[in-house]
């Protein structure tokens, strides 16, 4: 996490202390404590935009600019998003405020933002050319509507391949009176996919295909966990932005489908699942008990979601001789192409990987990466690969090679290679949140994954203790 993140996240978790001023009148103020879960809303990883009461008005900042991030520790991206932020820090009002959005855009294009879902003047709906102009680079604009909708909204910039930069945050609006049954826990999980080459630090915005997939802009396992106490009531709201769907499935655990991005669905029409459907643009609130005490997966079923740089690197197109082909141009990239046939040997493995441009600098690579040379020599076809390391070296860690996780004839078997076995706890360890997980946890925490932490109340207790004293030492 970078200063200024640190320092926005501090703000932030300042500016619920600071700049809440209670409104005028004992009721009204016994409904501002009343309506929210008692644990308070909270998504992890993310920030929270710090607002301060002026006349009557909820007052926040609201910057749009470049965002250099890591969806895991060593993985740099440059991102575009708000305040420090991708996805941006959330927004959190309750039902009946007036809120004004002062907007700075420090983009070097125009943008403008939309509230998703909310029933607010068109004039203030964030379209451009219909309901406003652009907010040119280094300009300012002022939104301000009453919200009059409760549940799990956000906001995005309303130029498409902008979104597909990062560019949203979660807007969530608590009710006037808590729903019923009351939760003690409220998380908020942004889901997002990007295509992001080897090499690169630009997502390639033009590819439909997607290799980093992110909750609250980090990939598994740098996702944090969710702490739940043993028998607390939980509520967890998706949102998804993106270009697929996301089959959103928790381990262990029946979940009822309370909300969706229109806010409450009546108690009658609950559903019970296990994994929900997120669609694009959709949201999705489920709620359940934590009856059972365990370190429960939460995380995306689509196979290639449940993966981290899922390029070149593994499958058979890793060994078809000389690694997948890729550097081809932009149409070549999107699946365009003016002669031959676009599925044959030359074209295929490099249909959707991206623009030319960047993608020369990928190359093809063995599935031993950053494995031993010895290793990677051996195997024959792949000795033209580079012999430089495709990740950096801070980004190295234990375990990309597992002796004994493949039979020594692997090569001979077809299809092989398939998964690779790369716990990495040590990348993630400094976070109190994963105390006490088991060794190699690491290792089945990829992409769109996290975990929801049902813990007996001392470690649930000794946790928070770290988390303070961590906090305290920064
Ligand atoms: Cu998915």
């Amino acid at each position: 996490m970078s200063d200024r993140r640190s320092f926005i996240a501090k703000l932030a978790s300042l500016g619920t202390g600071l700049f809440i001023l209670p409104r005028a009148g004992g009721a009204q103020e016994q409904a501002e404590t009343e309506n929210t879960p008692s644990g308070g809303f909270e998504a992890p990883d993310l920030p929270k935009l710090p607002f301060q009461v002026v006349d009557g008005v909820k007052e926040f900042h609201l910057i749009s600019e470049v965002v250099r991030t890591e969806f895991l520790p060593g993985k740099v991206v440059d991102a575009w998003g708000y305040n420090g932020s991708v996805p941006g820090p959330t927004i959190e009002v309750n039902e009946g405020d007036r809120v004004r959005v002062m907007f700075h855009n420090n983009l070097p294009e125009m943008t403008t933002v939309h509230w998703h879902g909310l029933e607010i003047p068109m004039d203030q709906d964030g379209v451009p050319g219909l309901g406003q102009d652009p907010v040119p680079p280094g300009g300012a604009h002022t939104y301000e509507f009453t919200v009059q909708q409760n549940g799990t909204y956000f906001y995005h910039s309303h130029f498409a391949m902008q979104e597909m930069m990062g560019m949203i945050g979660l807007f969530i609006i608590h009710p006037k009176d808590a729903h019923r049954p009351r939760v003690d826990r409220d998380f908020g999980l942004v889901l997002q996919e990007w295509a992001l080459l080897p090499n690169n630090t630009v997502p390639n915005t033009l590819s439909m295909e997607f290799n980093w997939l992110t909750i609250n802009g980090k990939a598994g396992p740098a996702t944090t966990p969710m702490l739940v106490k043993h028998g607390e009531r939980v509520r967890i709201r998706f949102v998804n932005l993106g270009m697929d769907h996301h089959p959103m499935h928790l381990h262990g655990n029946q979940f009822l489908v309370t909300g969706t991005e229109s806010g409450r669905i009546p108690e009658s029409a609950w559903v019970r699942q296990n994994t929900v459907l997120v669609g694009v643009a959709q949201a999705r609130d489920v709620e359940f008990e934590a009856k059972y005490i365990g370190d429960w997966m939460l995380h995306c079923h689509l196979p290639h979601h449940m993966m981290n740089q899922m390029v070149s690197m593994v499958g058979p197109m890793s060994h078809l001789g000389a690694g997948s082909r890729t550097g081809l141009g932009m149409e070549e990239g999107m699946g365009i192409v003016r002669q031959g046939n676009a599925l044959d040997e030359d074209l295929g493995p490099g249909l959707g990987r991206g623009l030319g441009l960047a993608a020369d600098r990928e190359r093809p690579a063995s599935p031993l990466v950053g494995g031993a040379a010895g290793l990677m020599a051996a195997s024959g076809p792949l000795q033209s690969v580079s012999a430089q390391p495709q990740n950096p070296p801070s980004a190295e860690h234990e375990g990309h090679v597992m002796p004994g996780m493949t039979s020594e004839n692997a090569q001979k078997v077809p299809g092989f290679p398939q998964d690779m076995w790369m716990p990495m706890d040590q990348v993630v360890a400094n976070k109190p949140e994963v105390f006490g997980l088991r060794k190699d946890w690491t290792g089945s925490m990829m992409g769109m994954m996290t975990l929801v932490r049902v813990l007996p109340h001392d470690l649930y207790d000794k946790i928070m203790e770290m988390k303070k004293s961590k906090e305290a030492g920064q």
